[in-house]
């Protein structure tokens, strides 16, 4: 990837629409530009004009005009790239964007590669790495948090700490060395105390980021919500009404789910994945079976737990209510992490006048279980606006924490896992006495692992690695 070629891509998506917009970069783009230019006042050349301008005129192919466009000059460095560079909005139509297209290829430019632009902006240190991977972020954003999250590192949140340590392990590493030179004298430069502190700063910074990757990930991929119970509970109906669609088979026969069925929602701007699974009760059936053990897998991955219980069925029960809880109680001490909510289906087959019976089972339920219960009828509708409120308070009020910095990506989650391991190495290496010549190979082992997360260290390899996944025009 040289960056002196001249790049070209469409930067809007794909298909037609009012207006695409056309990108180039590269050092004789406006110049090329301004060859097929004709503007709509005589005289005014792309080529003379300055930074910031925009132009109405023609685009020609020869004597052919190809549309009517309007042209962005930018000039280097003033630009996204830092290099020159050019926007075309033409009349959205495919057949336009691909003649624009053919009409630049033909003449000393070239398509660009996904993500190229924004390579370019960090080569020529428009922004760090971790920026440049905020800006793949953002385009993919669904919802109001992954967009926060990405606009925030975009604006360098989550880099900036970390450089300012790093800076000062690179001071420390500096003074270790100088003693290095006086090693007949026997001095010491770097305060071994201070240095011990800075270490235990840096290791709670890294530890805050590496915690926070769980809930990066959630912003991303949707809150994951795992609906759980015996057959016939009303899993794949509750599911149903929550998407607000028919993607789950609802039967009266048990076992009617056996696959794991899943999908998002939206609601107070967080994503939710709600997962609709098999039943879970004794079965002969090899394919029923397979289907259990993917809801334990399911129960394993969810951070909120929703279980089933049909509420005519345990109101006139009472030990199948036990025999529930029991597994329940089971499955919590498994994993104590999630967050478990019982609801109580199918309150629309409640006899008038079995308020006191239902409520007595809620206060049984909490106090075994010491979990929230909701009252709801997946067939009616009834409760769900409170369950899908109750589902968005949660978020809003614990588990994940917007506006603080979020690792959501798992390049930076396991630079600095490793970073964080080469603290504890010298760390233990200063309690133990480690001789500062091996000490320092040590830090310097650090700091190439932080110098990986905000880019001041890198390779070819990773960078197109990283650049890769953007797509095409950005
Ligand atoms: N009256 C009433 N019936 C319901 C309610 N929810 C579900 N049902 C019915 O209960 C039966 C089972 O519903 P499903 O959604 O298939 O139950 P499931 O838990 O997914 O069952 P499996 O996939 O077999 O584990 C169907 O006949 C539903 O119409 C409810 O709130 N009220
Ligand atoms: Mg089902």
């Amino acid at each position: 990837m040289k960056s002196s070629d001249n790049i070209i891509a469409i930067a809007t998506p794909p298909g037609a629409g009012a207006i695409a917009v056309i990108r180039l970069s590269g050092p004789d783009v406006i110049d090329i530009t301004d060859k097929f230019f004709q503007p709509a006042k005589k005289g005014k050349n792309l080529s003379d004009a300055k930074g910031y301008t925009l132009h109405f005129g023609y685009l020609k192919d020869g004597e052919q005009i190809i549309d009517e466009v309007l042209v962005s000059v930018f000039r280097t460095p003033h630009s996204y790239t830092g290099e020159n560079a050019v926007e075309i909005s033409v009349h959205g139509s495919p057949y336009i964007q691909q003649k624009v297209l053919e009409l630049f290829l033909k003449n000393g430019v070239r398509m660009a590669k996904p993500g190229e632009f924004t390579l370019r902006a960090f080569l020529h240190g428009k922004m760090d790495l971790t920026q440049a991977e905020a800006v793949a972020d953002l385009i993919a954003a669904e919802n109001e948090q992954a967009h926060q999250t990405a606009l925030h590192q975009l604006r360098g949140g989550f880099t900036k700490d970390l450089k300012m340590l790093r800076d000062k392990l690179i001071e420390f590493a500096a003074l270790m060395e100088l003693e290095l030179d006086f090693a007949e004298e026997d001095v010491e430069f770097a305060d071994r105390q201070a240095f011990q502190n800075l270490l235990i700063q840096i290791k709670e910074k890294l530890n805050r980021l590496i915690e926070s990757y769980q809930a990066g990930n959630v912003i991303k991929h949707g809150v994951p919500v795992a609906i759980i119970g015996e057959p016939n509970t009303g899993k794949s109906t509750l599911l149903n009404a929550l998407l607000n669609e028919e993607k789950a088979i609802v039967t009266d026969i048990p076992g009617t789910t056996r696959d794991v069925i899943e999908d998002t929602i939206h609601m107070e701007g967080i994503t939710f994945r709600f997962i609709d699974t098999a039943g879970l009760r004794k079965t002969r059936d090899e394919v029923e079976k397979i289907g259990i053990e993917r809801t334990y897998e399911k129960v394993k991955d969810a951070l909120i737990v929703l279980w089933l219980l049909d509420a005519g069925k345990v109101i006139h029960d009472p030990q199948a209510l036990r025999n529930s809880l029991d597994e329940i109680k089971g499955l919590q001490k498994e994993y104590p992490d999630k967050h478990w909510i019982v609801l109580l289906n199918k309150v629309d087959t409640l006899p008038d006048g079995s308020t006191p019976e239902l409520e007595e089972i809620q206060n049984q339920i909490r106090q075994t279980l010491q979990a929230d219960v909701i009252v709801i009828s997946a067939k009616q509708g009834e409760g769900l606006e409170e369950l899908k409120k109750y589902l968005a308070r949660q978020i809003q009020t614990g588990v994940v924490r917007p506006g603080e910095t979020v690792v959501t990506n798992l390049r930076h989650y396991q630079a600095l896992k490793k970073a964080y391991e080469s603290i504890l190495q010298v760390e233990e290496g200063l309690n133990n006495g480690l001789t500062t010549d091996l000490l320092t190979v040590d830090i310097r082992t650090a700091l190439h692992h932080l110098g990986e997360i905000t880019g001041e260290i890198t390779t070819d390899d990773l960078l197109d690695h990283i650049f890769r996944n953007f797509c095409i025009g950005k």
